[in-house]
């Protein structure tokens, strides 16, 4: 399980002993670098960057930081160990053995599935390109660049797959994966919050928050998988996942505690003063809030869906933490609630629960989400700031499923089309915040600077102090 540094391609799959893998894996590498010189973060490529670097696949100590030029950074294939005795444990292949090789009857739902979680990592990169030059610190600008190569490596870890077990059609796919690009209009990339923009850090921060966050449960339900190798390589990704949804939580509380800081200091809550003083008012950040999430949420897919069904059934995609589940694991009986549009109004409803797990899911991640934003919260209230950030409502703001061309309020209330032209300003974020909160990013670079909209960090990154050099220009 240790991992070579010593091949071209550093890895813990003995790549070395299958050439004709590792030659198709070494000519995917320079278009892979193409790509990152093309795309990846504008104007980073000369910088050093103190960065973390996987040495070992395991639990404890996997991480070795240096400085590193990004394009120079060692991206490689690590799986988790394998577990000789790992059985399917849902579908209708529960108790069997887990694939080693992609069984032929699923390998077309199996290859999809792998495509469309490789197809968000670089597009993440591609949205959050041009954020280097508007850093609010070198410690900001060392995370952002320190999500971008981890990305990097997720797509790797997908690329990785492709190449092994799919053949010509499989390399063919890992070649569409550099060819798509975030918001292009002929060519975008597959799901919905993929061609949004990431423009402002406030975004990048809500992106690693709530974007990321469902990185973090695909990937659990992904680890679940019967096909083995993409149960291992996803819970290698799921250690590297819980750093980014970090940088977004931490980077929200800091915007926050900075506002409170200010509008407790000057005794305001006036948004043009606040404004005029330079720190993003908490109605804005709520207005940010409500849009991440509502995209968000739409990731997991239609509240109903016979693909989930499939993949569920087929063995391909539990349920986060499956064997946590006291039922049969099969669930052709059970029922799931969904909620659903009758009349106009939301009304609970009852879908069979294995083509609900789509919004199972949903309703998992959304937990989750909730609980850091009460973090959020009590950083408001320690300020003593009567104000409180709260979710939307699921149906709020939804493209996907049947709640998508509905119109309702973020309290879950059904509006006409009138009240939601007026008062959508209220509840995402508008041109003119997006410009406000533009008009505050200028580039914070010298040792120990933070912009003034944001807190400094409370925690270190591998014990070093705050005014650390983390990046390096040339
Ligand atoms: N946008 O049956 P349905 C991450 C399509 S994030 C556009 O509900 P299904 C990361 C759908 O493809 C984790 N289209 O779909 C985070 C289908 O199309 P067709 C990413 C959408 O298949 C931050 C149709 O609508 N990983 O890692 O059950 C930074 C019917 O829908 C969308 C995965 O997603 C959308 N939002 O569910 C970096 C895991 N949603 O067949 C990285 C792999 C649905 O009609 N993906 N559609 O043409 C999956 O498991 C499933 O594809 C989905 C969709 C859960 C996404
Ligand atoms: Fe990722
Ligand atoms: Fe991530």
């Amino acid at each position: 399980m240790t991992i070579t540094y010593a091949d071209k391609i550093p890895n813990n799959v003995d790549l070395a002993g299958d050439k004709g893998l590792q030659r198709a894996l070494e000519h995917w590498q320079p278009e892979f670098l193409r790509w990152w010189t093309e795309m990846g973060p504008e104007g980073s490529h000369s910088a050093d960057v103190y960065l973390r670097t996987a040495t070992s696949v395991h639990p404890s100590g996997w991480a070795h930081f240096d400085y590193v030029k990004m394009p120079e950074y060692r991206w490689g294939i690590f799986l988790s160990p394998a577990d000789g005795e790992r059985k399917i444990n849902f579908g209708d292949h529960l108790g069997e053995p887990v694939w080693q090789e992609v069984p032929g009857e699923h390998r077309a739902n199996l290859r999809r599935i792998i495509v469309t979680q490789g197809d968000t990592e670089p597009a993440s990169v591609e949205q959050q390109r041009h954020l280097g030059l508007t850093c609010p610190s070198l410690y900001d600008l060392r995370n952002l660049f320190q999500v971008n190569v981890e990305e990097g490596r997720h797509l790797w870890a997908m690329v990785y797959l492709l190449h092994r077990y799919f053949g010509r059609d499989g390399r063919e796919e890992a070649e569409a994966l550099l060819q798509r690009r975030s918001g292009d209009r002929d060519n975008p990339r597959i799901l919905g919050a993929f061609n949004e923009r990431t423009p402002d850090w406030l975004a990048f921060f809500m992106f690693t928050y709530f974007t990321d966050r469902d990185g973090k449960f695909q990937l659990l339900a992904l680890a679940e998988s019967g096909f083995d190798p993409l149960a291992r390589t996803t819970r290698f990704m799921l250690m590297e996942e819980a750093h980014h949804m970090y940088v977004g939580e931490s980077g929200v509380g800091r915007v926050i505690q900075r506002t409170c800081e200010v509008m407790a200091e000057h005794k305001t809550d006036d948004i043009a003063r606040l404004r005029a003083l330079g720190v993003i008012d908490l109605p804005t950040i709520q207005r940010y809030l409500n849009f991440h999430f509502s995209v968000t949420i739409d990731l997991f897919g239609a509240d109903v869906s016979s693909n989930a069904a499939t993949f569920y059934s087929s063995g391909l995609k539990g349920r986060c933490a499956e064997t946590k589940f006291g039922d049969d694991h099969l669930l052709r009986d059970a029922v799931y609630p969904v909620v659903q549009v009758i009349d106009g109004r939301l009304v609970a409803g009852e879908a069979p629960a294995l083509n609900a797990l789509n919004e199972k899911l949903r309703d998992d991640y959304i937990k989750d989400s909730v609980a850091g934003v009460e973090r959020w919260n009590r950083i408001i209230q320690k300020t003593g700031i009567p104000f409180e950030l709260t979710v939307p409502h699921k149906a709020f703001n939804r493209k996907i499923g049947p709640l998508a061309g509905l119109k309702f309020a973020p309290d879950g209330r059904v509006v006409s089309d009138s009240e939601w032209t007026a008062k959508q300003r209220e509840w995402l974020a508008t041109e003119e915040d997006r410009a406000f909160v533009a008009s505050l990013m200028g580039r914070v670079a010298a040792p120990g600077a933070y912009a003034n909209w944001i807190s400094p960090p409370t925690l270190a990154i591998n014990k070093q102090p705050s005014d650390f050099e983390f990046v390096r220009f040339n």
